[in-house]
């Protein structure tokens, strides 16, 4: 009976409008006749749910019986964006709900919009976390993902009138999330605070008691693989009270005291942090670390007991990779199970440990780099503070052993840095525990190995220290975001795009066609599309019309100095001076631009903020001044999103990756626009060289100094500053224009100026010329429309290598000794 009942679900049209129905009638239990666009998405995002549900099943059943290797990626970050397209596209079910909700008299566009996004994350390490999770399900990999189940995720981005940011919360969990199974049985207790006494018997072993206690709860969401039954999982944990609340008090009157420890529980996953590099010492923040590390490791362990295996073999059955230092607590952890309650002896529990997990690093800021005030970790966790300075000592002895009396070298490698108060070195404990550490794209993993870990290199060898470039699932930035191309590309090919989405270098079958006219038309007419599409998204949300006839020139990403949107935007100003100086025919000969910027500034980071006001002000000015109206305007998008991205990359003409060179780590949204056919305006930084290497540098737009001129230029802007009169006058003139209130209040943006008048740390001065130069030659290379549309033919051909399907397979292979373990179809 169980066999027969036990099938796999019909998806012809009728069935899938069945059960769609069903929903509506029992699940939301409404009527089907006074449904609105929000009912029928959320029916028909139950009844894929029902599919994937049966496949998560039979994933998690297979691997049970199979027990093979699993990796988990722990990220603090997970920037899923909308699921339900994703997961019509991966389950191969597009075109029956397609028919089946217009069948039912609704848009599937429509349906689609109603969803609202999993915003949690900051910007590109957590949506590298969403995509490599997508690659792992399509490759039939079995992993994992473990994360925190934020009650509130990013920020919602509102711009005032004067061009301020507001921020407001997201509380994205308001109406019920059909992609996440709650196991309410799923639950683990988390300790904080108390004493460790070390046990006296010489076991080494130490007890940890009292302090607070609070239960972690397993939320799962469902990953499928692209046109694949395999379905992985993500696991995010919510905090709740141990117990309820306390009944004395609450009895006695008291009922503020009764709810205060049960409050403070749930607040451990109320809100994702909002900052994407700095702001550390809150100690909140560590909460959330520990708590979902301990949560995580404690779930990994039962796991892994379950197969029966003795625990001396743990690192041959699991793999951890961390995403950036944030889950680095899970190495004292992973310490303090072994000994504190398998009874392991330090050295065999630091055997297992540093075979164990892998260590990405994403960024080599000297800011970004996370530290922790020894005093809250020792409050916070004083078992864990313990292990890190028996492993600083262990480790400091064998440096010393290595290099006798070298006393400098000590204190530089330290995992406690000297100070009031001192602090725990995340990256370097990082390092020394884990098998393996990464960059993520080559010019980055250099700078790790000779900057910020060259003292660890030197120590461990350099076969530790390795580079996985990163990567984009093509499933949702090309397939999802631009149909249209996508279905030109498997019409070119004769391929279905169940074949090149999964192998990506099927792509360079397209170079041929650049020179085909015929080709190039209908390459043409899907980018003006787009752009049309983008327009009518302006339109609606923000009611401007814009001329789908100019080039589109975009900026999307977290508002960093680094980054240097102000770069950008002190480009359109010189832009708009020069065509405001030009005679009305002289003018009639440019291609007009339009400049969209969209990010979101770190709520603290006042500079960042002012440059949003200052974009805004200056959008003002240039959209209504009829002299250069039709040749420049310029917006700024407010709430920046997955979704936005989803609508802007396949627009564009031209993208800016324009960070001072050696300091953005990889960048993803550059590998996004490139596979969209648009063009790159960049440093020479990141993965911008590697896209070049691959599409050829003759389809790329470089400018600046390069990454070992950075130093010397800032020495120079130190000791020998040169007026910025003298140095670039344009840029002077530029900044002058501000100041003297053309784009309002000149006086607000002096905070902003004086970064660039003194010490210019991130070397705007010094790349301001070559940055307007490329700019030029884009004109020049726009103006020859043949030439240009054969740079974006060849520019999509040549991404094959940006998909995250290579780059999770690198991990798996080179780091993890992890093999795929197929659900039979
Ligand atoms: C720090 C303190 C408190 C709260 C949050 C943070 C924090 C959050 C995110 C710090 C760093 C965070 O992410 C950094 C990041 O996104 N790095 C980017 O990673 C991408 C994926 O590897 C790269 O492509 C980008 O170049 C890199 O900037």
């Amino acid at each position: 009976v169980w066999k027969e009942a036990m099938r796999n679900l019909d998806n012809d049209v009728p069935s899938i409008e069945r059960s769609v129905v069903n929903h509506v009638q029992t699940s939301l239990a409404r009527q089907a006749y006074n449904l609105d666009d929000t009912g029928a998405y959320q029916a028909a995002a139950l009844s894929v749910r029902d599919n994937l549900i049966l496949n998560w099943n039979e994933t998690q059943l297979l691997y049970t019986k199979k027990s093979p290797k699993r990796a988990y990626y722990l990220s603090l970050e997970f920037l899923m964006g909308r699921t339900l397209d994703n997961a019509l596209l991966n389950l191969g079910l597009k075109d029956q709900y397609n028919e089946s909700v217009k069948h039912l008299g609704f848009s599937m566009e429509d349906i689609l919009e109603q969803e609202r996004d999993a915003a949690l994350g900051n910007g590109g390490l957590g949506r590298l976390a969403a995509c490599y999770l997508d690659s792992s399900a399509s490759q039939e990999l079995p992993v994992w993902g473990y994360g925190l189940r934020y009650q509130y995720g990013i920020f919602q981005q509102l711009i005032s009138p004067e061009g301020q940011q507001l921020e407001a919360p997201d509380p994205w969990l308001q109406n019920q999330n059909p992609w996440e199974l709650p196991r309410l049985d799923v639950t683990y207790e988390i300790r904080f605070y108390g004493n460790a006494e070390r046990l006296q018997d010489g076991s080494g072993r130490a007890a940890w008691h009292g302090g607070q206690e609070v239960l972690a709860v397993a939320y799962d969401v469902m990953i499928p693989g692209c046109y694949t039954k395999n379905t992985n999982n993500l696991r995010l944990w919510e905090s709740k009270p141990k117990r309820g609340f306390d009944l004395n008090s609450f009895n006695a009157g008291d009922y503020e005291r009764a709810v205060e420890s049960s409050n403070s529980a749930a607040a451990i996953t109320s809100v994702l942090y909002p900052n994407d590099h700095t702001t550390f010492g809150k100690e909140l923040r560590l909460k959330q670390q520990y708590f979902w590390t301990a949560a995580s490791l404690q779930d990994i362990l039962r796991r892994f007991k379950n197969t029966g295996k003795t625990i001396t073999d743990f690192p041959d059955f699991v793999s951890i990779q961390l995403n950036d230092t944030h889950p680095t607590l899970a190495i004292p952890e992973l310490m303090r199970i072994l000994i504190d309650e398998e009874e392991v002896q330090w050295d065999m529990a630091w055997h297992i440990v540093t075979r164990t997990f892998f260590y990405t690093n994403h960024t080599v800021l000297p800011e970004a780099l996370e530290k922790w005030p020894v005093p809250l970790m020792e409050h916070l966790l004083p078992r864990h503070m313990q292990i890190i300075y028996d492993i600083n000592m262990i480790f400091l002895q064998a440096v010393e052993k290595k290099y006798p009396g070298d006393r400098d070298r000590l204190g530089r490698m330290s995992l406690i840095e000297e100070g009031f108060p001192k602090q725990v070195r995340m990256a370097f404990l990082a390092c020394i525990g884990s098998r393996k550490v990464n960059g993520v794209a080559e010019l980055h993993s250099e700078l790790v190995r000779t900057t910020i870990l060259k003292d660890f290199v030197e120590f461990e060898g350099i076969s530790k220290f390795g580079n996985v470039t990163n990567g984009i699932t093509p499933r949702r930035w090309l397939d999802q975001c631009n149909p249209e191309l996508s279905a030109l590309i498997s019409k070119t090919l004769k391929l279905e795009k169940s074949v090149w989405l999964k192998d990506l270098y099927k792509l360079k079958d397209l170079l041929p066609y650049a020179d085909d006219a015929e080709f190039r038309k209908q390459w043409v007419a899907v980018k003006q599309h787009n752009k049309e599409r983008l327009a009518r998204h302006v339109k609606t949300t923000l009611g401007f019309e814009v001329n789908t006839n100019a080039m589109f020139d975009v900026q999307i990403k977290r508002l960093h100095e680094y980054k240097r949107q102000n770069l950008n935007i002190f480009g359109v100003i010189h832009r708009y001076l020069t065509i405001k100086n030009m005679a009305p025919e002289e003018r009639k000969k440019l291609n007009p631009r339009v400049v969209f910027f969209a990010g979101k500034a770190a709520p603290g980071y006042w500079i960042a903020k002012l440059t949003i006001r200052l974009i805004v002000n200056v959008a003002r000015v240039i959209n209504a001044d009829p002299d250069t109206k039709d040749y420049l305007s310029l917006y700024f998008l407010p709430d920046y999103s997955v979704s936005l991205a989803e609508v802007l990359i396949p627009a564009s003409d031209i993208s800016q990756h324009i960070s001072t060179a050696g300091t953005e780590a990889s960048g993803t949204s550059n590998m996004k626009f490139c596979l969209n056919g648009g063009l790159l305006v960049g440093t020479v930084d990141g993965a911008n060289i590697e896209i070049a290497e691959e599409v050829g540098e003759t389809n790329v737009f470089f400018f600046g100094h390069l990454a070992p001129a950075v130093e010397e230029l800032r020495y120079q802007h130190v000791y020998h500053p040169v007026p910025i009169e003298e140095k670039c006058p344009a840029l002077a003139n530029v900044l002058n224009q501000v100041s003297s209130g053309v784009f309002g209040d000149g006086g607000v943006y002096e905070p902003l100026l004086n970064t660039i008048r003194q010490g210019d740390y991130y070397l705007l001065s010094d790349d301001f010329d070559s940055y307007i130069a490329a700019l030029d030659m884009v004109d020049k290379a726009y103006l020859d429309k043949t030439e240009w549309v054969k740079k974006s033919i060849r520019t999509t051909a040549n991404m094959g290598k940006f998909s995250s399907d290579r780059a999770i397979n690198e991990y798996a292979e080179s780091y993890w000794n992890l093999e795929s373990v197929k659900v039979p179809n």
